[in-house]
C-alpha cells in the first residue's frame, strides 16, 4: 500500500508562531523511515508554499491573516485531492488546524469523484465551528468545520464545491467549546463525544458505532488528528493545550482500532508546534500514533487458548 508525506508549513491560523516547524519535525522524528519499516510505500511530496499576500480586509476586527489562510486553503485542496487520488493513505503535515479547510475539500472532491461519501474523524480539543464572523480569538485555526460543511458565514472563502455532511462526522476528546460553537452543534446535530462521553463510555463503543456507518455506507474516512486532543502531560508541543486529554493508551487503541477497520483514507497531523516541544517527544509520540494507524503491533495478536 502507497502513502505520502505531504507538508503543509501553515502558522498563521493559530495565536502562536512555531507550527511552521511541524513537517520537519515530523520528518526528524523519522516518520517515513517509520512507515517504510511496516511495509508501506512512501513518496515524501515536500512542503507546499504560498505567495506573499496583500492584507484582505473584514468586518470582525480579530481576524487576522485572512489572505493567507485562503490562499493556503486553494493550495492545499488540489494538493489534498491529487495526494487522494494518487495514493492509498495520504498523510497532511501540518501546520495549524486552519490547514483542513484546504485537505478536506480537497479529499472531498475526490470522493465525489468515486461517488462515495466522505466521513470526518475528528480527534481535538476543540470542535473548530468558529466562522470568520463568529471567531472571537481571530485565529482561523478555530473554523475549519463551519467551512468544509458549508456553514453560513464563511463568505470570506473560496467556494466550496464539495461539502461534508455534518452527519457524516465524529468528534472525539471535545472538552473546550466556545458559545457560537455550542450552538452549532446543537443546530446541525453533530455526533460529539466529549470528555464526558468517554469516561462514561470509553473511546471504544463511539468509535466502533462510527466506524459501522463509515462501512455501511461504502464510505471514504478522513482522519483529523489535533495534538492537543492528546494530553498536556503526554503532548506538550502546542500551542492550545487543555487538561484532561487523551492518554496514550487510549489514543494507541483508537488509532489501532482504526487500522483493524481498514477504513481509513487520509489523515491530517495538526498544531504541532516543535518550538514547544521537549527534545522532540511530542513529534516522536506523533510518529508512534501514526505507526499504530498504519499496522505497528507489540505483538501480532493471534487466538489464545485459556
Ligand atoms: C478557540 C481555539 N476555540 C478559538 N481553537 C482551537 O480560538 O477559536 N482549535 N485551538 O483547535
Ligand atoms: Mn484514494
Ligand atoms: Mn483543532
Ligand atoms: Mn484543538
Amino acid at each position: 500500500r502507497t502513502t505520502a508525506l505531504l507538508g503543509a508549513p501553515i502558522e498563521t491560523g493559530a495565536s502562536q508562531r512555531g507550527c511552521i516547524m511541524g513537517p520537519d519535525s515530523l520528518r526528524t522524528a523519522g516518520l517515513h523511515e517509520t512507515l517504510q519499516r511496516l511495509g508501506w510505500k512512501v513518496t515524501d511530496l515536500g512542503d507546499l508554499t504560498i505567495a506573499p499576500q496583500e492584507p484582505m480586509p473584514h468586518a470582525n476586527p480579530a481576524l487576522h491573516h485572512l489572505a493567507e489562510t485562503c490562499a493556503w486553503i486553494e493550495v492545499l485542496e488540489q494538493a489534498a485531492y491529487a495526494a487522494a487520488r494518487d495514493h492509498d493513505l495520504p498523510i497532511f503535515m501540518g501546520g495549524d488546524h486552519s490547514m483542513a479547510a484546504g485537505t478536506v475539500p480537497g479529499v472531498a472532491r475526490h470522493a465525489a469523484e468515486q461517488n462515495r461519501p466522505l466521513f470526518v474523524l475528528w480527534l481535538d480539543s476543540h470542535p473548530d465551528l468558529h466562522t470568520p464572523e463568529s471567531t472571537e480569538s481571530g485565529n482561523l485555526h478555530g473554523t475549519p468545520m463551519a467551512y468544509f460543511t458549508g456553514q453560513p458565514g464563511c463568505d470570506a472563502y473560496p467556494p466550496l464545491a464539495h461539502a461534508v455532511d455534518p452527519e457524516n462526522i465524529c468528534l472525539m476528546g471535545i472538552r473546550s467549546v466556545d458559545g457560537a460553537e455550542a450552538q452549532k452543534i446543537d443546530d446541525l446535530g453533530i455526533d460529539v463525544n466529549d470528555m464526558r462521553t468517554i469516561d462514561e463510555l470509553g473511546i471504544l463503543a463511539p468509535l466502533r458505532a462510527f466506524l459501522e456507518r463509515v462501512k455501511a455506507a461504502n464510505g471514504l474516512l478522513h482522519v483529523s488528528f489535533d495534538v492537543d486532543f492528546l494530553d498536556p502531560e503526554i503532548a506538550p508541543a502546542v500551542g492550545t493545550t487543555v487538561p484532561g486529554g487523551m492518554t496514550f493508551r487510549e489514543a494507541h487503541l483508537i488509532m489501532e482500532t482504526l487500522c483493524d477497520s481498514g477504513l481509513v483514507t487520509s489523515l491530517d497531523l495538526v498544531e504541532l508546534n516543535p518550538f514547544l516541544d521537549e527534545f522532540g517527544r511530542t513529534a516522536k509520540l506523533l510518529r508512534d500514533l501514526t505507526a499504530s494507524l498504519f499496522g505497528r503491533r507489540v505483538l501480532d495478536r493471534q487466538t489464545k487458548s485459556y
